[in-house]
C-alpha cells in the first residue's frame, strides 16, 4: 500500500468517515462497513482528500482537460481536486458538474462550468457498489459531447453486480472502455486492518468480502 493510501484509511477512520457496523447499501446489501464522503466537510479534511485524489490522478498518468463531478457529492470533490492539482503540479484543468434539475432561465442549462464539448473528461466520484451512479454521469458527459478518458474514485468497494461475479467496475472498465482508479479498495482497507483493527472486525470484512466481493 503506498503511503497516501494509508494515510486516507487512517484519516477516514479517525474522523468516522469509514464506519464499521450494520448499514443497508443502494443495493440492499448489508454491509459491515460503510463510507461517507459527505463527512469530509472541513477545509482540512477536504485538502487531505484532494491530495489523494490528486496523488492517484498523477500516478495514473492520465492526460485531460475537464474534470466532471456528478451532482451532488462529486460538485465539491471536483472544485477542490482541480484546485489541489493547480497548486500541487501546476496543471490547469476546466472543472464543471451538472445540476439535478435543469434551469431554464439565467445561464440556463444542466452543465455549471467548463464545456465539456470536445474534450477529455475525468470524472471524479466518490464511490462503486454496483455502478449506477456511474452510469447516469457518463451519459452526461456523452450528451455534452465530452470524451470520458478516465474515472477516479476514492472507494473501490470490489463488489460483484446484481447478476454474475464479475465487479461492477470490471463491467464497467469493458463496456465503456475507460480506466478505473480509486485511491484505496476494500482489500486495501482489509490489509490496513490486519494490523490496526480488531480480528472480529476484520472477519466481518472478510466475510461481506466472502458473500458479495468479485471475482
Ligand atoms: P452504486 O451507484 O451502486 O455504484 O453506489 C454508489 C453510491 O452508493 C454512492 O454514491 C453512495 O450514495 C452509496 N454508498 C456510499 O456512499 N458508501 C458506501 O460505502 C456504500 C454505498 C452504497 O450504498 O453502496
Amino acid at each position: 500500500m503506498k503511503p497516501h493510501q494509508q494515510t486516507f484509511i487512517e484519516t477516514s477512520i479517525a474522523c468516522k468517515i469509514l464506519k464499521f457496523g450494520s448499514f443497508t447499501l443502494k443495493s440492499g446489501r448489508r454491509s459491515p462497513y460503510f463510507f461517507n464522503s459527505g463527512l469530509f466537510h472541513s477545509g482540512k479534511l477536504l485538502s487531505a482528500l484532494a491530495e489523494s485524489y490528486v496523488q492517484t490522478i498523477l500516478d495514473s498518468g492520465v492526460e485531460f482537460d475537464v474534470i466532471f463531478g456528478p451532482a451532488y457529492k462529486g460538485i465539491a470533490l471536483a472544485a477542490v481536486v482541480a484546485e489541489k492539482l493547480y497548486t500541487i503540479a501546476n496543471r490547469d484543468v476546466g472543472y464543471c458538474y451538472n445540476r439535478k434539475e435543469a434551469k431554464d432561465h439565467g445561464e440556463g442549462g444542466s452543465i455549471v462550468g467548463a464545456s465539456m464539448n470536445g474534450r477529455r473528461v475525468l470524472i471524479i466520484d466518490d464511490v462503486i457498489t454496483a455502478g449506477t451512479a456511474i452510469k447516469e454521469a457518463i451519459e452526461i458527459i456523452d450528451a455534452a459531447g465530452g470524451k470520458l478518458v478516465e474515472i477516479v474514485i476514492a472507494l473501490d468497494r470490489q463488489e460483484r453486480g446484481s447478476e454474475g461475479e464479475q465487479s461492477a467496475i470490471r463491467k464497467l472498465k469493458s463496456e465503456f472502455r475507460v480506466p478505473i482508479q480509486s485511491i484505496a479498495s476494500l482489500g486495501d482497507i482489509i490489509e490496513y486492518g490486519r494490523v490496526a483493527m480488531s480480528k472480529e472486525q476484520v472477519e466481518l470484512l472478510l466475510a461481506y468480502r466472502e458473500a458479495y466481493g468479485a471475482q
